[in-house]
């Protein structure tokens, strides 16, 4: 049994009553069936167990977020910060989502107004209180009031968005985060951020049915040298995230029974640095990357995550005692990084009486192939129309912020320039070549693609993924379906002071 059983959500949905978290901004809907809320808890009942973020979960084919941006006063490790989020929670709340579903959001910009007084120069860090919101990894349209990047949601402004996945989305861990390009490192360094869940594919594993499921989103907020950000100084250097929280709490405890093995949900929600995590003394199976399931669950000791990246794993637990979930010190491209805990894990007994009553748990890891989400079929060569290079760079333009622009093919982003230009239906492999020191995590909005090489050699599984990092001096080769959805979108670095300051493209595909 999952720890959060179809029982206990109608019950909560009993004791909210009906409307318990409806927003109504304009939706019309009145006695229908809402969708549910679900507080954050332990998902073993255990006081001082990491809890799972708040839920909303559609229901009969409908979630109704009501979701605000706000500076925030929060506490951190370093003491009190004032965090732009979205409802005054680290993390935002997580959207659990079916294929087929609409998701409407009713989005407002609770900030002050922008104090900025210079003249605005795209690629240079700006108006941090305009704000939007992007379902990362999402097959969806980018038009319009859907997955649509280029709004700019100024303070005061309320937006509805509404987000219609399709009956085959692939299933799996998302995310969704502000993408406005000036503000987005500076908000989601922040931590506004939060999980959503699209259900399906590995769900139905019954080894991974049977299994408690946790979610655990990892991000640092970087608070401003003075009270809130005003400035991108703060959050420039990749050292700039010190004190890595899951789901809003330094280092967590987290508890796990004999023999049990649990689901984890994992999300990099940080904005810059790269999180190799490792737990030694468990068993981690990787099932899953970016929502998409692997072809068999892989045994690991190290899970590498890029800033955007999400995992599915399997925890399994051995021996009584204490373990810790641990970033390792390693090199970001020249940068030495330091090892921290993120949390710590406690192996009880089967039987501990702390754990909330009837709450069972799998033992098992799934020994065959994975499920596959339907669409998500190998690209061969012969599907191929098209090829593309491009070629990630850095260089130094006296008046940009520390004189530095990113580049994608020597440009840096400019809003009004089409970089690709192709049909609905293309299939493209593109070769994206790092010619700098340090790695960058390249993203591509609406459509996932199948990573088929690493620095010219096989990539191990050709797995689907919406977030790649590409190493420092190397290479990547993917596949990739336009499908669906006319419009345009964007590709760019998710080390977001990379983006703001220029690493990103516009791709415009044509019905
Ligand atoms: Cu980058």
């Amino acid at each position: 049994m999952p720890a959060i059983s179809r029982r206990d959500v109608l019950k909560s949905t009993a004791a909210l009553g009906l409307g318990g978290i409806l927003g109504g901004i304009g939706w019309g809907i009145v006695g229908a069936r809402a969708t549910v809320h679900q507080d954050q808890a332990s998902p073993l009942g255990i006081a001082d167990d990491l809890a799972n973020p708040a839920e909303l979960h559609s229901v009969d084919g409908r979630l109704h977020a009501d979701l605000y941006m706000s500076i925030s006063d929060q506490t951190l490790p370093s003491g009190p910060a004032q965090l732009r989020i979205f409802n005054d929670t680290l993390p935002a709340p997580t959207l659990r989502l079916q294929p087929g579903d609409t998701l409407e959001v009713a989005f407002e910009n609770r900030m002050p107004p922008n104090p900025d007084r210079r003249d605005i120069t795209v690629n240079v860090p700006n108006r941090f209180n305009t704000t939007n919101i992007h379902y990362h990894g999402f097959h969806v349209s980018p038009l319009g009031n859907s997955d649509n990047v280029y709004l700019e949601i100024e303070p005061g402004q309320r937006f509805n968005y509404v987000v219609q996945l399709p009956q085959d989305h692939p299933a799996g861990s998302y995310w969704y985060h502000p993408h406005r390009h000036g503000s987005v490192s500076a908000q989601v360094a922040s931590g506004a951020a939060g999980m959503a869940i699209i259900g399906g594919a590995l769900d139905e594993v019954p080894e991974i049915a049977a299994a408690v499921e946790r979610i655990l989103v990892l991000q640092a907020p970087v608070p401003g040298i003075d009270g809130v950000l005003d400035d991108e100084e703060p959050i420039w250097a990749l050292t700039a995230e010190r004190d890595f929280l899951v789901n809003g709490q330094f280092r967590p405890r987290i508890y796990i029974r004999q023999g049990e093995v649990q689901h984890w949900r994992v999300l990099h929600a940080g904005d810059a640095q790269f999180l190799p995590l490792r737990a030694d003394g468990l068993e981690i199976y990787e099932v899953g990357r970016d929502g998409n399931p692997l072809q068999s669950a892989q045994l690991t000791e190290l899970i590498d995550l890029a800033p955007g990246n999400r995992a599915d794993l399997l925890v399994k637990a051995g021996e009584l005692g204490h373990y810790t979930l641990l970033r390792p010190a390693f090199n970001q491209g020249t940068q030495a990084m330091l090892e921290f805990v993120m949390a710590d894990i406690f192996v009880i007994a089967a039987d501990d009486p702390r754990v909330a009553p009837g709450i069972d748990f799998g033992t098992e890891i799934p020994t065959g192939e994975l499920p596959d989400n339907d669409i998500l079929v190998d690209i061969e060569d012969d599907e191929i129309t098209g090829h593309r290079t491009f070629v990630l760079g850095v260089s130094d333009v006296k008046g940009y912020f520390h004189d530095t622009l990113f580049t994608i093919n020597d440009q840096s982003f400019d809003p009004g320039r089409d970089d690709v230009v192709t049909k609905l239906g293309a299939v493209e492999e593109w070769t994206l070549v790092n010619t700098t020191p340090f790695p960058h995590p390249l993203h591509i909005h609406v459509n996932p693609f199948q990573l088929v090489e690493i620095n010219g050699e096989p990539a191990p599984g050709k797995p689907w993924l919406d977030t790649v990092p590409v190493p420092a001096a190397g290479s990547v080769k993917f596949r990739t379906r336009f499908l669906d959805f006319p419009g345009r979108f964007v590709m760019h670095c998710h080390i977001l002071p990379h983006e703001d300051t220029g690493m990103m493209i516009n791709i415009n595909i044509q019905a």
